[in-house]
């Protein structure tokens, strides 16, 4: 099915690509066919981006039509005190006598939750660093308060990696920690902690992180317990394309198993003040990235162009090359502040609303879960 004839013509171009394969992949898209992980790293190392944001549009078109989202939310990151040392991190700091080290009280954290509640917003991504003295109570507790408080709040909270560290905490298995935090609050598991999953390089730039086989386990355990999940990729650092299509095979095989999955998030390497240094990837590395991503996983809905990590002009681009989301207001951020990322914060939702329609796109705002609660 072709979209429209404008798009029909634009892909036109696509499928008469002087390129055999590229040819041959882009009649693939258009019947709906799955590419093979060659496939994709063919598209890395071969395709053109016009070539790419054609076909990957048409293809968010089809699931999407002409909508990119966004959420009115607020991102609180409750201490930088970390127990790993990951390399590609400037935010964590090691003890809490750390000269940079921080930690938000409760009281700090409602503040900040009433913040979101007067600009009209429900959505709090909680996320930080995993601090040698919490205990397994205190995770739990956080979430009981702010529910308390605000109890139509929606809780996106605590990774994989942090849920693999209560598991071992509390000595409980992982299904039985999921269950508490569900019982406690959390609604969503956000989708930090991924990195990459091949092993080789993952051992290199997380030594101490839960392995891929563990992060994705907690994953199909949350979707079990119907807890919707989103999933990252950390990108631009020392992985080359054979692992990007390496984690979103992975990424996809779990999709087909569980569909538990609401959102692919590409996030774009930030290197000042890291351990493992390296350069910023180009913009046209970023926009491949995010295209191939919505052509390859096609079985995901969503594709999250994150502006804290592009810039909000390449996130902006992004929604012609296949995102169709650019997550929300946030507020604060400190994760990728701390390593060097010039993206200005407190964007209003009027903001978000302007980048969306100068990319020929339709402002949809959304809830945690992707229900539309306006169009503009
Ligand atoms: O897991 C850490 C990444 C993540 C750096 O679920 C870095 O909707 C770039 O996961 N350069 C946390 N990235 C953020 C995250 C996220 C963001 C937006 C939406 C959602 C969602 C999840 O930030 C970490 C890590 O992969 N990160 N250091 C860095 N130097």
């Amino acid at each position: 099915m072709v979209v429209s004839l404008t798009y029909d013509l634009s892909l036109e171009l696509a499928l008469n690509h002087p390129d055999r394969e590229l040819r041959k992949i882009a009649q693939k898209v258009v019947e709906n066919k799955r590419l093979t992980p060659e496939e994709g790293i063919y598209l890395f190392e071969k395709a053109d981006l016009t070539y790419l944001g054609i076909i990957a549009d048409y293809k968010n078109r089809l699931i999407n039509q002409n909508r990119a989202y966004f959420v009115v939310n607020i991102q609180i990151n409750p201490t930088n005190v970390c127990i790993y040392g990951c390399k590609f991190c400037a935010f964590a700091v090691k003890g809490r006598k750390h000269p940079k080290a921080y930690e938000m009280t409760v009281e700090e954290i409602l503040q900040k939750v009433e913040e979101l509640y007067n600009l009209g917003g429900r959505e709090v991504h909680m996320v930080g660093g995993i601090p040698p003295h919490w205990r397994y109570e205190d995770y739990l507790n956080l979430l009981r308060a702010i529910k308390e408080k605000f109890p139509d709040v929606v809780l996106k909270a605590y990774t994989a990696i942090e849920v693999h560290h209560m598991a071992k905490l509390s000595k409980k298995s992982v299904r039985e920690v999921l269950k508490d935090l569900k019982e406690a609050g959390l609604d969503v598991l956000p989708g930090g902690g991924a990195e990459i999953f091949n092993e080789e390089k993952r051992k290199i730039i997380a030594p101490y992180k839960a392995s891929a086989e563990e992060y994705l386990k907690i994953h199909k355990e949350a979707h079990k317990l119907g807890i919707p999940t989103n999933i990252t990729m950390l990108y631009g650092h020392i992985e080359d394309y054979k692992d990007r299509i390496e984690h979103m095979t992975k990424v996809r095989e779990l999709q087909d198993e569980t569909g538990g999955f609401q959102v692919f998030i590409p996030l774009k390497y930030h290197p000042e003040g890291t351990e493992l240094g390296g350069e910023l990837t180009s913009s046209v590395d970023d926009l491949k990235t995010i295209a191939i991503a919505r052509l390859y996983l096609d079985n995901f809905e969503h594709i999250k162009a994150y502006w804290v990590t592009l810039g909000e002009r390449v996130a902006q681009l992004a929604l012609n090359y296949g995102a169709d989301d650019i997550d929300g207001t946030i507020l604060e951020e400190r994760i990728v502040h701390a390593a060097g990322t010039k993206a200005a914060l407190g964007h209003a939702k009027e903001k978000l609303i302007n980048l969306i329609k100068e990319a020929g796109k339709i402002p949809a705002e959304r809830d945690t879960f992707y229900n539309i609660l306006k169009m503009y």
